[in-house]
């Protein structure tokens, strides 16, 4: 399992601060933190949930510039924990970056590992401008870290973008939500309306997607029509764990499953392989306040031709304005400009992205909330719309607490 995960090491003299980066990173005591230099002589390794991405194997090693306080096994431990890295973390001190460290940069480097530089203790010493240069001609990802007045957050949401960055493309790709819902042997039922706006011959990307994770699963997936729904139900002689459905049709298939069958949509689904689900939930939120004035943009990242019932262009500014009772100002904008000026608007319903890869929609995703603006998608709206979000979302706990906290809040 843990080779399935991004492994990520962390390196650097004894005593320059791994142990307490380990802990304040997973935010436990997994690593023995002490002033003897030298006290991590094992490899200590903890996984996190870092979303979007997925679970990551965080190493802590033992500090290797002091080979007598080590013998030649633990040395070679450190060594196969840095082989197995796909993204190393190399601290330092500042104004303490040597030979000792251009030399772990330089081992990265052979094995096109990208390396990040975290400068440590910064309470108690802060880089000049000139030490920052010189770390910045080995690597543009240096961070400041200090153990005692960090915050957590804001060092994990840029810890994120950096390895969203970083890492190479097939580990932001192949991410799966599904591994966290079902397992080998699994039924799943896969509702795929065949109407108007299904392209002729073809099933879109999102289902094939997670048909593909199904079977790399190992669970077996039954796929109908809506129509064909209750039969399909009636066939199984054991219950699906989870209907997936188109989100048009999740209003009829939501009446139609009982209440101990779970319930998403393949928007849902995308927007948890894709992007961020958690974020698209916490924007999903902000459809249940609009106010009269507010600005929502729609945005689609392909320039398709509108049908007479687009869901983008039709039907969506029809079902929000008739949700949230408001006079709104809806804009559109397609294909891949995404604009630059988001802060006038109150929230960005944001399409499947089947055309983006998963850096480009993550990409578009931190330029929203950073700008302060809400984000989520066309499904996950749709089941805001149609009164079973709560339903929908249930497979994803932490997207689902987000959802209602932010009700609260709002
Ligand atoms: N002021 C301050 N002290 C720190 C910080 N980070 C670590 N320390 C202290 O530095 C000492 C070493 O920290 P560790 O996290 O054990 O360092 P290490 O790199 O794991 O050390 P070894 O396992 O011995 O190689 C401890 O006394 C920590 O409390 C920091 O950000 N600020
Ligand atoms: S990129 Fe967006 S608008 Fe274009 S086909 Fe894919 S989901 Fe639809
Ligand atoms: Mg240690």
């Amino acid at each position: 399992m843990k080779a399935l995960t991004i492994q990520i090491g962390i390196f650097g003299r004894t005593n320059v601060g791994k142990s307490s980066l380990m802990n304040f990173m997973t935010n436990q005591n997994t690593s023995i933190v002490s002033e003897i230099a030298g006290t991590t002589t094992d490899v200590v390794h903890k996984q996190i949930e870092l979303n979007p991405l997925g679970p990551i194997t965080l190493f802590d090693t033992a500090g290797i510039n002091d080979h007598s306080v080590l013998g030649n096994v633990r040395i070679e431990k450190a060594q196969n924990a840095f082989d197995s890295s796909d993204i190393v973390i190399l601290m330092c001190e500042s104004g303490k970056f040597n030979e000792f460290e251009e030399n772990i940069i330089k081992k990265a480097n052979k094995r096109k590992t990208s390396c990040i530089i975290v400068v440590s203790k910064t309470d108690l010493q802060l880089p000049d401008n000139t030490f920052l240069g010189k770390l910045k001609k080995w690597t543009k990802h240096v961070m400041l870290f200090s153990s005692v007045t960090g915050n957590r957050d804001d060092f994990l949401n840029d810890f994120k973008k950096i390895l969203i960055e970083t890492l190479p493309d097939n580990y932001i790709e192949n991410y799966s939500s599904l591994r966290n819902i079902i397992k080998k042997g699994d039924s799943v039922v896969l509702v795929m309306p065949i109407d108007l706006g299904a392209p002729r011959g073809k099933i879109i990307m999102p289902q094939i997607q997670t048909l593909r994770h199904i079977l790399d699963l190992n669970a077996a997936s039954y796929t109908v029509q809506d129509t064909e729904y209750e039969i399909a139900l009636q066939n199984l002689k054991i219950p699906p764990v989870i209907t997936i459905t188109d989100s048009q049709a999740i209003k009829q298939v939501a009446a139609k499953t009982p209440y101990n069958i779970k319930l998403t949509t393949f928007s849902t689904i995308y927007a948890a392989d894709k992007s961020d689900i958690i974020e698209m939930a916490k924007g999903a939120a902000v459809l249940n306040s609009l106010v009269d004035g507010d600005k929502v943009l729609i945005s689609e990242a392909c320039t398709h031709h509108a049908s007479a019932d687009d869901i983008g262009r039709v039907k969506l500014p029809k079902w929000i304005r008739e949700h949230s009772g408001k006079d709104l100002k809806i804009e559109f904008v397609s294909g891949q400009d995404y604009p630059k000026d988001l802060a006038s608007y109150k929230i960005v319903i944001h399409c499947g992205a089947c055309t983006l890869n998963r850096k480009g929609m993550l990409a578009r995703l931190s330029k929203t909330v950073e700008a302060g603006v809400a984000i989520t998608n066309y499904g996950i709206a749709m089941s805001v719309f149609h009164g079973v979000i709560e339903k929908v979302l249930e497979v994803f706990p932490q997207a689902f607490a987000t959802y209602k906290e932010a009700i609260i809040k709002s």
